[in-house]
């Protein structure tokens, strides 16, 4: 079953605090200025731009972790996109696009409308399309940076309570794919040994190509009428077409891949939200990578290069 017309949002989140350098703050412009809003319009959907959100106003409290950025920050953040997201998921055909801002955004988004999902009773699963599985922990982090964090924060690891907004909703690590893994710290590796969470790095892509492994989750998301929510890091992409990211790291899916991922996930009418994060336009190069990310979600919005007949998956 095809996806049906949307009632597309997006949400501009500008935080760049989470990561390493400056610049993904302008990701939300970079977003609108590359089209995203028309190149949903054309393929039928409705959008409604809802504009940047704000961080909520967070004190700030020392942590034993002594290399912690931002953190009261990235918490202020999380908590007004937990709230956003909730409330731009209003309807069953409401499509919230979260527009980073660098990856610590999740943690707001994943537990925002999670919250509103297991409300309808419905299964909420993740779809996570990264290099890096972001499990780090305030404990476990060495650089510091808190868009390493979130996966660990939405799945319930411990170490975030008095730090971060209590979680609206918690993600059963068993639903959770993760897709085009490629830098793993040794912590990261620690918690996922036990998590019960999806890893299909780029051997596996390699060995058998994106069809069968992202065929196997999808199944089981359908098997659950499951809620299926996407979050796309641009370093998930391989440098060489996707250089406006602080994070690159060599190796990664190749356009084809990209491309045939989204076209997957729209054939299987089961995603209903999604994050583009960590676009940062000072890295950039006169907006492809801005573009390309457009081009993605444009893909898995239902934009094909001809009208096949629908394939079953
Ligand atoms: N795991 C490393 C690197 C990293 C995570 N997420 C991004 N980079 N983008 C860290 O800093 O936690
Ligand atoms: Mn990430
Ligand atoms: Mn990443």
């Amino acid at each position: 079953s095809m996806m049906q017309r949307k009632q597309c949002r997006l949400i501009g989140v500008p935080v760049q605090d989470g990561a390493g350098r400056p610049g993904c703050e302008m990701g939300p412009s970079a977003f609108r200025a590359a089209g995203i809003a028309s190149a949903i319009r054309d393929l039928g959907h409705a959008v409604d731009d809802l504009g940047n959100i704000a961080p909520r106003p967070t004190a700030s409290k020392p942590h034993g972790n002594g290399t912690v950025k931002c953190l009261p920050e990235v918490a202020g953040w999380t908590s007004s996109l937990a709230e956003a997201a909730y409330s731009a998921f209003d309807a069953e055909d409401a499509f919230p696009v979260c527009l980073g801002g660098d990856h610590s955004l999740a943690a707001g988004s994943l537990t925002g409308l999670a919250r509103r999902a297991a409300e309808r009773q419905r299964e909420f699963f993740v779809l996570w399309l990264d290099a890096h599985p972001d499990l780090h922990t305030l404990d476990t982090t060495r650089s510091g940076n808190l868009h390493g964090v979130p996966m660990a924060y939405a799945t319930g690891q411990a170490g975030f309570e008095g730090y971060f907004p209590p979680a609206a909703a918690r993600i059963r690590p068993e639903n959770v794919c993760m897709l085009g893994i490629r830098s793993v710290d040794p912590a990261e590796q620690r918690i996922l040994e036990g998590a019960g969470i999806t890893v299909y790095d780029m051997r596996a892509i390699d060995e058998h190509g994106v069809v069968p492994l992202l065929r196997d989750f999808l199944a089981r998301v359908a098997a659950a009428n499951g809620h299926l929510h996407v979050s796309l890091d641009v370093d998930f992409l391989d440098p060489a077409i996707a250089p406006g990211v602080g994070t690159t790291v060599p190796g990664g899916a190749t356009f084809r891949e990209a491309h045939l991922v989204m076209e997957m996930l729209h054939d299987s009418g089961l995603v209903g939200s999604v994050d583009l994060v960590e676009l940062n336009p000072f890295l950039d190069e006169r907006g492809r990578t801005a573009i390309l990310m457009v081009d993605l979600l444009a893909s898995l919005l239902g934009r094909r290069v001809l009208d096949y007949p629908t394939r079953s998956f």
